[in-house]
């Protein structure tokens, strides 16, 4: 049996329960207690603090995690990093004073910082030659300079709302973080091969995402020009039509190139064209 953490509650919980729904994980769905068995997989999900996830991963308490990269960077632990996920999306950045002159990373000298991620922004600090005073505090990190507690924050941004709404300004991106699966370094021979079954149906979800499956009638004189607009997974498939002037053709495309594309079918006559969600795709 795999044993998998994952945060109880919080900005990643949905998206990976989401996930493993889609991977054919189906947990209890009556109420959330700390540990549940899936019903259809050899897997028991751990439900935690996010902050808890990657010392439980490098204990081996639990033998995978899904956690963002910004804590497993923070805390540290030994964890191996297996894939990054595809939500969770922030960077954690250095913010100031919206009306501060900023001549880059030498004004963070002498000034103090106020952040929950200390080790990651002394990380940061250190590449950069930078001395300044880390003030630890645990929440509402951007309200500390308008408080007078510190000169500037090191906190996670998203959109960036927050950080205008405070009336700071972004000067420094230190790292890229999103929800990442990691593993503990001592799986046994069974959990490996366990693993390995949950990353092939992890790939396959990944792969289909963002892509449909498109169908159209076309003319046959002009199909060459039809392949030729679309950037299918290999060819696209072909067949013939009772009415011998025209064919079907099936292929997989991008969703965010699909109203580029579908104007270029047009012009080269393809009709009823079909658009598909796909769920998985096995490649
Ligand atoms: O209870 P628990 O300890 O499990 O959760 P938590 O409250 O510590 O974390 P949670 O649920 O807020 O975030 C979990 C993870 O989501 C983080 O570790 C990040 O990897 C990721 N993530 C992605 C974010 C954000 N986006 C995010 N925007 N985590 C926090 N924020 C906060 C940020 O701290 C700031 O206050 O949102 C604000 C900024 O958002 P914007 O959109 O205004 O820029
Ligand atoms: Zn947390």
């Amino acid at each position: 049996m795999l044993r998998i953490a994952i945060q109880a509650k919080g900005r990643l919980h949905d998206d990976t329960v989401e996930l493993l729904k889609e991977i054919g994980i189906k947990l209890p769905s009556s109420k959330r207690t700390l540990v549940a068995k899936a019903k259809n997989f050899n897997v028991e999900v751990l439900f935690l603090r996010d902050d808890d996830i990657p010392q439980t991963v490098a204990d081996g308490v639990a033998d995978l995690g899904i956690v963002g990269l910004n804590e497993v960077e923070e805390k540290g632990f030994e964890v191996h990093r297996i894939m990054p996920l595809g939500f969770g999306g922030c960077r954690l950045s250095l913010a100031l004073p919206a009306a501060t002159d900023y001549p880059g990373p030498r004004w963070f000298n002498g000034r103090t910082i106020a952040t929950s991620y200390p080790g990651i922004l002394k990380g940061w600090m250190q590449a950069k030659g930078i001395e300044a005073k880390v003030h630890v505090i645990s929440g509402s990190v951007e309200i500390s300079p308008g408080i007078g507690l510190a000169d500037a924050i090191f906190d996670i941004v998203s959109s960036g709302s927050t950080l205008v709404s405070n009336n700071l300004r972004e000067v420094e991106v230190a790292m890229e973080s999103e929800a990442w699966l990691i593993s503990s370094g001592m799986l046994s021979k069974e959990k490996l091969a366990l693993l390995d079954e949950l990353l092939f149906r992890i790939r396959a979800v990944k792969s289909a995402e963002g892509k449909k499956y498109v169908l159209m009638n076309a003319p046959r004189h002009r199909v060459d020009d039809i392949c030729a607009a679309l950037p299918g997974i290999k060819s696209p498939t072909i067949m013939p039509l009772a009415d011998e002037g025209w064919c079907s053709i099936h292929t997989v495309l991008e969703e965010r190139r699909f109203w580029e594309i579908i104007g270029q079918l047009k012009a080269c006559g393809a009709q009823g064209i079909l658009v598909l969600p796909i769920e998985k795709m096995i490649i």
